[in-house]
């Protein structure tokens, strides 16, 4: 009976080393382990062995038995490990290709409008998007009481540092360290303390400055002619309105002619036919002495735009938000 055990031991350990599936595993338990498998059978058996040979052959077969359902134990384990992984795996199936992001729409925009100004000979700089007072504002001649300074709209962090609320102050700092002539684009962000259907609380601008000897509203004009063709085709019309702004005297506002109904008028243009899409005008004199340029030997124009503005109208997009939530189904059509 101690051969019988020990064969049984020997050869089921081996046969459960060359399982194909779980059901074999299955059907081989059973056969061993089961309530009427070899291992009770031998039990019985044990019944009819003399009374000094039973307890040690009840101790061989108690130890066959737990070594036999450890062994299974063990293999059930590994099939059903490895058999779902085997199963799921398709080696004949394509890769997945990894997702290709791009630029932002803005920051797209951003670049082709500074690359019309690049290439009319503009320098492009940036500064700092937490500026002193005096830079954002005081020498702008902007002056204390002024609407613009409005804790609504500016966002302060101490009483003369606040988020730069334009990108002009980009520009005070290039003339304060280098004299003329100076001909830059300063492309960055903006903050103001505004929340709407139209504002966010920061944007994009792009502004330009030329200043030199004998510069005139006809070249800002030029300049701008050629930026608009650029950006929204050959064909569409501009206009120079009177406008007003601290910085600039005289200063002009740049409407475009409508992008939806070319001119006609629709709901877009309130019907005027005629989209604003830039501010301009010719250097204010105060703001050349805040800096130490002369006015009486020199004269400069400046402009600058929104570049979530210029998108909306370039790509016919109607809501400012979709710029910000990140949604990829509106971002991959750019
Ligand atoms: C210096 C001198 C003058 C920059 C200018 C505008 C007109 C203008 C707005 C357009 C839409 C801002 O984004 S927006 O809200 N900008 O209308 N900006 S002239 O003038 C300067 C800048 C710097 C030293």
């Amino acid at each position: 009976m101690k051969q019988q055990i020990n064969t049984l031991l020997q050869e089921t350990l081996d046969r459960l080393a060359h399982l194909e599936d779980e059901q074999e595993l299955e059907r081989l338990r059973i056969e061993v382990l089961g309530r009427k498998g070899e291992i009770a059978r031998l039990f019985k058996q044990l019944g009819g062995s003399s009374a000094e040979e039973r307890p040690a052959l009840g101790k061989l077969l108690n130890e066959a038995r737990s070594r036999l359902e450890n062994a299974f134990q063990e293999a059930k384990s590994q099939t059903t490990e490895a058999a779902p992984r085997a199963s799921r795996l398709d080696i004949t199936l394509p890769g997945r290709l990894p997702h290709l992001g791009h630029l932002h729409p803005i920051t797209k925009v951003g670049m082709e409008i500074t690359e019309i100004f690049q290439r009319l000979g503009f320098e492009v700089v940036e500064g700092p998007d937490v500026e002193l007072d005096y830079y954002n504002f005081e020498a702008l001649n902007i002056p204390k009481d002024h609407p613009a300074r409005d804790m609504q709209d500016t966002f302060y962090v101490t009483d003369n540092i606040v988020l730069r609320t334009h990108t002009s102050p980009i520009q005070v700092r290039v003339m304060e360290k280098q004299p003329p002539p100076v001909r830059i684009i300063a492309p960055g962000k903006a903050y103001r303390c505004d929340s709407d259907m139209t504002h966010t609380p920061m944007f994009h601008q792009v502004e330009g400055l030329m200043v030199d000897r004998k510069v005139s509203f006809g070249d800002l004009k030029g300049v701008l002619t050629i930026f608009v063709h650029q950006m929204f085709g050959p064909d569409v019309d501009l206009r120079f309105r009177p406008s007003f702004f601290p910085f600039t005297e005289p200063s002009a506002e740049v409407d475009i002619q409508c992008v939806m109904c070319r001119g006609a008028g629709c709901r877009v243009c309130s019907e005027t036919g005629w989209l604003e899409i830039l501010g301009s005008g010719m250097v204010d004199p105060e703001v050349f002495k805040m800096v130490g340029y002369d006015p009486e030997e020199v004269t400069g124009y400046a402009f600058g735009m929104g570049i979530e503005r210029i998108a909306m109208l370039k790509y016919g997009i109607n809501d400012l938000r979709l710029f910000f939530d990140n949604d990829l189904r509106f971002l991959e059509q750019f």
